[in-house]
């Protein structure tokens, strides 16, 4: 079995979106980033980058195998289930240029602008625009590849697509309206429309935030340094 953790961000539903699409069983364990789970020593030994999501292959062949970050993750299923990845050398490195590219890129820009979006609170408007703009390059970078092809990679949908599609979903919400992106919205919904994509989006939603971060929590998520990140766990 494989142990999931997880809360349900962009970053979560990356890998729920894979084990769903896999049909795998799996135990969801909760890592709640709000009250300080990704800094407990004990995930430390399983994620040493205070980071959700992470998984435990307890069924690897010798030991259980621990992965983090959410590229290393996708590419371990794909590899291990042999699906969602193709064998050939050229679509295997299509597919791994898209990953480490939302890894590179979307995914952190995507962060950076949600930080400065909703929780600065002085008015940051050079790294508001900083990271707004790179955001909207982004999915402008997707837009181009998207012309005329359905998935992002070697013309199928693969591990690129589920890694990139969640910071994607969330355009609308971080202020970014997709009307001048029409492939990126075409795919947005073909993805959408996956029934293995609509059970991860929806794995414990109950858990999802509906206000703004409590002072507390704003401790534990925003600004922590070497020295402090110990500090918490
Ligand atoms: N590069 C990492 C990013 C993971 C990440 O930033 N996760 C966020 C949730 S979306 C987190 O755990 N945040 C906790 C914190 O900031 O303390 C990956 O792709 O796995």
């Amino acid at each position: 079995m494989i142990d999931f953790y997880y809360w349900p961000t962009p970053n979560g539903w990356k890998v729920a979106i894979m084990l769903e699409e896999l049909g795998i069983p799996y135990d969801v364990i909760a890592l709640n980033i709000l009250k300080g789970d990704q800094f407990d020593p004990e995930f430390l030994v399983i994620n040493p980058n205070h980071r959700m999501p992470a998984i435990v292959d307890n069924d690897a062949e010798d030991n259980p195998v621990t992965v983090f970050e959410s590229g290393a993750i996708m590419i371990y299923l794909a590899e291990k289930f042999k699906k969602f990845m193709p064998t050939n050398p050229l679509g295997r490195k299509e597919v791994l240029e898209w990953v480490f590219w939302q890894v590179g890129n979307l995914g952190p820009m995507g962060g950076q602008h949600s930080h400065f979006f909703n929780y600065t609170q002085k008015n940051e408007v050079y790294s508001e625009m900083r990271y707004k703009n790179e955001y909207n390059r982004c999915i402008g970078v997707l837009e181009r590849r998207l012309e005329n092809r359905e998935y992002l990679a070697s013309g199928e949908y693969t591990i690129a697509d589920m890694i990139c599609w969640p910071w994607v979903l969330i355009a609308k919400a971080l202020g970014q309206p997709l009307d001048e992106f029409p492939n990126v919205t075409r795919w947005r919904a073909k993805v959408k429309s996956r029934p293995a994509v609509q059970r991860a989006v929806n794995l414990h939603k109950e858990w999802r935030r509906h206000r703004p971060p409590s002072l507390e929590e704003r401790k534990i998520m925003f600004n922590q340094t070497a020295r402090t990140a110990n500090e918490v766990g």
